[in-house]
């Protein structure tokens, strides 16, 4: 499991080398603003990192600091018997891939998995899910294109209630008619999750594309009002030299990532590990 982090940090690594070749014992605040802005960390929190350093810092001190802001308010911890799990994003952050990803994850646990198909908005993305199901090997409730998606997650928790399944993955649209659209039928299914199952979803996760940097704090902020988020998955993080706005997502949103996504396969999925993280960024300026 080591190292995986690591590796998918590669790019901004690299990045960081380019305009800080040398490395140091302890560094002065400029550097340490230099590799801050260099990893894609947001302006506004290395002012904030940087305002409060002394003129020289040992990387012991600057993990702490950063790791500081990587806590997180700490977590409900839900426990229920089938665990629901609603997944939400933009179009194109990959919800379905990351579905298909989680669902291997639990299967190699020895855990029952069922998909429900709730993007019904486009035929291409139930079809999708269809054959993530196939070859990850669990079942799937979907139906046709335009039908309504809480019916579908209705559909999905009753079946897997029925064979005793233990996790329920519910994917969902990332793009309506209109924005308003789909903050309504996003609310519609986590209510009509708590009728299949009082209590479900047991947790929402939140789908964020991590090639576009900081720029995606935003949009997480407004899926968080719409129906409140309890982890985030940042993808693709093998494909970007901005793995620094890791650390301004989770601080902005005060939410944690629980997985990275670093490849295009289903065992592409990472648990987060804030030190990995951290010492892989350190590593490029600190001895
Ligand atoms: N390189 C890379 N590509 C990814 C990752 N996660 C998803 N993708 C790709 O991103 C694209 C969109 O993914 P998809 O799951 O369809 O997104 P959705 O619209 O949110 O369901 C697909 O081509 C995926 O293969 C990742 O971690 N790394
Ligand atoms: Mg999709």
């Amino acid at each position: 499991m080591f190292g995986f982090i690591k590796r998918a940090l590669k790019k901004t690594v690299q990045q960081i080398e380019e305009s800080l070749p040398e490395k140091k014992r302890v560094a002065t605040p400029e550097e340490i603003e230099e590799l801050l802005i260099e990893a894609d960390v947001e302006y506004d929190l290395v002012e904030q990192i940087v305002s409060s350093l002394p003129s020289k810092v040992t990387r012991i001190q600057l993990k702490n600091d950063l790791l500081y802001l990587l806590r997180n308010p700490p977590q409900k911890e839900v426990e229920s018997h089938p665990f629901v799990e609603l997944v939400i994003g933009v179009n194109g952050s990959g919800k379905t891939t990351t579905i298909a990803k989680l669902a291997s994850r639990y299967k190699r646990e020895g855990k029952s998995v069922i998909l429900g198909a709730a993007d019904t908005f486009r035929a291409a993305a139930i079809e999708q899910l269809k054959r993530w199901a196939e070859r990850v090997g669990v079942p799937i409730v979907a139906t046709k294109q335009g039908h309504d998606p809480s019916a579908v997650a209705y559909d999905t928790i009753s079946k897997g209630i029925a064979k005793g399944i233990d996790h329920i993955l519910i994917d969902t649209a990332g793009r309506l008619h209109t924005q308003s659209n789909l903050a309504e039928e996003l609310k519609k299914i986590v209510r009509v999750c708590d009728k299949a199952l009082p209590g479900a979803p047991h947790r929402k996760l939140l789908i964020i594309d991590g090639t576009q940097g900081n720029s995606a704090i935003q949009q997480a902020q407004t899926f968080n009002e719409m129906v409140g988020v309890d982890g985030i998955i940042v993808t693709k993080l093998d494909g970007t030299a901005r793995g620094g706005a890791l650390l301004s997502i989770s601080n902005r949103l005060q939410l944690p990532i629980l997985y990275v996504g670093t490849g295009e396969q289903m065992e592409d999925l990472v648990p987060f590990d804030p030190h990995e993280y951290i010492d892989t960024i350190l590593d490029a300026l600190f001895q």
